[in-house]
């Protein structure tokens, strides 16, 4: 009997349904018919393409609160939250794309100087990579893939999913979508099972793999990928500093850390995990901070639409935060409120938690939490706040909050992220005109964004010479023409900046 993975829903830790883990013989299938597919979806060019996308959007905005319900069930996440995070900022890039990747993916002339008076253009052509495999995780398991799969086949490519082990019926809601709104067979498909069959996919000669995960997960798919030189695209996570200066708004920047902390119950890549305030407002900030917390509503979301904070995924992932509070507290750190699990909830609930008197020796503001912990530090001067934010091995978005704009925008410049907001945080993610992704651990390559569409493709060079010169100065034979020619470039090169340069 096939091999089966189970799903739960992590509120309830009641089972789902079961699904059949894809073979290896099965994914060489599903690869083999991908790239059939994949060579006729290219010939239709984008606007042979462009109806399947309105399609989707119109079967998404019909269906969006079904699809909440089903992210919610399989993930945990509050209903609402699914809408906002999940459904609502995926249906806005199928209508992004739909609408700008034809002028992104249109032909674009290079200006070559002096050469186009020799016959010469020189352009650039996005040929689709071919086949992308995208590997995901169970934290937005539903809109990490799914922007990443519309950039692929907007731009001509197939694609194969690999959905996280812990939320395999979400990529199968994904598949059921794309087939109501009627993309060819073959041209985008799902495996499921674990890291193996993941592995799998790497090994499989594939065009490009866009992973988003673990750093150790990361690095191995890197040393895999490697072996046939397949490029990767790594989302790896991040430690986000989010830094409040003495003349932020306190109301405003208490608000804004704890939605950013406890959103998707801290299991963001880009979660506030760090927070530094000038010691000047740090009561006055921390008292907030507790204030908002508490009235955090906490619970099965399914149950009741106004939940704030659901469970998170699984056990591990609640491990993960206990080691956190642990090490923190045996440091010194106070725990202001949470600090434990909700006995009144049976999933794999942990309450919102504000930890102080914390610093760089404890995990808490060393390592990726991927869970409800707010811990807050203070700082003395501006530099001092810069260095502790930069003082990470991660690099993946970061905050800086102020009245004075200007102040908080020169701040911002220094930090060490791909994306740095002034006054928010995490929310950009949701603007599919500006890029993300990070650097140092948290990995490399964007997605999103007019940058993020062409990690799906290949700039390929077509340099026309319209044969005027019928034996050209730099070919053979080495003589008195190539010493003419050169001496010409020398002169015009001195003499003539302005074709030259
Ligand atoms: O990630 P994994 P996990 C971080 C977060 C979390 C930790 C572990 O800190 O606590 O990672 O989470 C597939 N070859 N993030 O264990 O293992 C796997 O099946 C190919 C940050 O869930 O990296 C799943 O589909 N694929 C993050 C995907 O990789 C492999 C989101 C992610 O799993 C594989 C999630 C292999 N060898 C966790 N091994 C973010 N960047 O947002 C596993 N996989």
């Amino acid at each position: 009997m096939a091999e089966q993975i189970v799903s739960i829903n992590p509120s309830t830790l009641n089972p789902i349904e079961s699904i059949n883990v894809t073979t290896r013989e099965e994914l060489l299938e599903v690869v083999k018919k991908a790239r059939q597919a994949q060579a006729a979806w290219e010939v239709l060019g984008f606007d042979g393409r462009k109806p399947f996308f309105d399609r989707l959007s119109a079967y998404m905005l019909d269906h969006y609160e079904d699809i909440a319900k089903f992210i919610s069930r399989e993930n945990g996440k509050p209903y609402l939250e699914a809408i906002l995070a999940e459904v609502y900022p995926s249906i806005d890039v199928v209508n992004y794309y739909s609408k700008r990747a034809k002028k992104l993916l249109s032909d674009k002339k290079i200006p070559i100087r002096i050469f186009k008076f020799m016959g010469k253009k020189s352009y650039i052509m996005y040929k689709p990579a071919g086949v992308v495999g995208i590997i995901s995780p169970w934290n937005y398991p539903f809109a990490i893939p799914f922007s990443e799969i519309i950039m692929a086949l907007v731009a001509g490519n197939a694609v194969i999913l690999k959905p996280s082990e812990l939320t395999p019926l979400i990529g199968k809601k994904i598949k059921e979508l794309l087939d109501a709104a009627g993309f060819p067979e073959g041209l985008f498909s799902v495996v499921y099972g674990d890291g193996r069959i993941g592995a799998e996919m790497v090994k499989a000669q594939l065009s490009k793999i866009i992973f988003t995960g673990s750093v150790a997960t990361g690095k191995k798919i890197m040393a895999a990928a490697a072996e046939n030189l397949t490029p990767v695209v790594l989302e790896l996570g991040g430690k986000d500093p989010m830094i409040v200066l003495k003349d932020a708004d306190l109301d405003m920047s208490a608000r804004g850390a704890v939605w950013a902390g406890f959103m998707n119950s801290g299991q963001t890549c880009a979660s506030v995990e760090r927070v530094y305030v000038d010691e000047s407002i740090r009561d006055a900030f921390v008292e907030r901070v507790v204030d908002y917390t508490g009235r955090i509503r906490q619970g099965d979301t399914l149950e009741n639409e106004s939940t704030d904070m659901g469970s998170m995924i699984d056990q591990r992932q609640l491990s993960i935060v206990e080691n956190h509070v642990k090490d923190a507290s045996s440091k010194g750190a106070k725990i202001l409120t949470g600090g434990n699990r909700p006995q009144d909830l049976k999933g794999y609930f942990y309450k919102p938690t504000v930890l102080v008197d914390v610093d760089h020796t404890m995990q808490v503001m060393t390592d990726e939490t991927f869970g409800p912990l707010l811990p807050i530090m203070t700082f003395k001067t501006e530099e001092e706040a810069v260095r502790l934010a930069n003082d990470s091995r991660y690099a993946l978005t970061a905050s800086v909050w102020s009245k004075d704009i200007t102040r908080a925008e020169s701040l911002a410049r220094r930090l060490i992220a791909g994306t740095v907001t002034v006054n928010d945080h995490i929310m950009t993610y949701g603007i599919p005109e500006t890029p993300w992704g990070g650097s140092k651990e948290s990995g490399f390559g964007r997605t999103h964004a007019d940058m993020g569409l062409l990690e799906f493709v290949e700039p390929v060079h077509i340099h026309i010479d319209r044969a005027w010169l019928k034996n050209k100065p730099w070919w053979y034979p080495y003589d008195k023409k190539t010493v003419l020619f050169l001496k010409v470039m020398f002169w015009m090169t001195r003499k003539m900046k302005f074709l030259m340069s």
